[in-house]
């Protein structure tokens, strides 16, 4: 059963906006974990997305069984590779990534996740994943040698995702980076938003109420944020709302 798609489908409908956060499991600290958490459930964050370009530490199971220990929040896998894959969480965000001509990163990864997932109880959601130029260099891009798409080409931006949907995939993800510069343009989200007939995630950059807003404003349906949080908890703190 696709609850968790579900839900979502039904908060765009409803207009109501919901906000992950993005914990990558390199940079947590897993004794830190429930502290935290108490700090998330202050907020209006309704969704808990893990995972990262990289695991070095192979953390992500543990990582993912803590989180689920501290929260009744939704826990979705955002995997940098098949091997970040586990049955802890409740469900994944099965990505390709549409910005880019690789094939590991379109194929051949889904493929081999193919061996953990086929009897999985992970609720498994298709994703199209879009990487927008954040004015640094960011790890996906490093890790899947591609290119993001620039901010000015929008009609590039919405064809990418309009040809998702097209192609089935439930979800669509514009993604700045992690720690981008530059956040996704207003303008892009708006276009890409108005054409799109299935929900919206954008993340990358996002590290003030004010940019939220703006986001969700032009039409996302739901917001990632990592950094932000990871630099300075008491952003949490400040999220009982979206009031500015
Ligand atoms: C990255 O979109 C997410 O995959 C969140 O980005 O860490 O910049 O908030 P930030």
């Amino acid at each position: 059963m696709q609850t968790m798609y579900k839900h979502i489908l039904e908060a765009k409908k409803g207009n109501q906006k919901l906000l992950a956060v993005l914990i990558d499991p390199d940079k947590i600290d897993i004794d830190h974990i429930p502290e935290f958490f108490k700090k998330v459930h202050t907020s209006i964050i309704t969704h808990v997305f893990v995972g990262g370009s990289t695991d070095a530490e192979k953390k992500m199971g543990i990582v993912v069984k803590t989180i689920k220990q501290n929260t009744h929040l939704p826990v979705l896998i955002f995997p940098g590779s098949h091997e970040q894959i586990t049955e802890a969480a409740d469900g994944i965000l099965f990505l390709s990534l549409l910005s880019g001509r690789n094939p590991k990163y379109l194929i051949e990864q889904q493929v081999q996740s193919v061996e953990k997932l086929i009897n999985t109880s992970l609720e498994i959601i298709p994703t199209g994943y879009i990487l927008i130029d954040g004015g640094v260099e960011t790890a996906v891009q490093r890790i899947s040698e591609t290119k993001p798409i620039t901010q000015d080409s929008i009609e590039t931006i919405m064809h990418t995702a309009l040809a998702g949907q097209f192609s089935g995939k439930r979800l669509i993800y514009l993604e700045a980076g992690s720690g981008a510069k530059k956040a996704v343009n207003t303008n892009i989200i708006k276009e890409v938003s108005s054409k799109l007939k299935i929900p919206l995630i954008v993340g990358g950059g996002i590290r003030s109420k004010t940019q939220l807003n703006a986001a969700f404003n032009a039409g996302a349906d739901l917001v990632v944020i990592g950094t932000a949080f990871e630099e300075n908890e008491a952003f949490l703190l400040e999220l009982k709302n979206l009031e500015c």
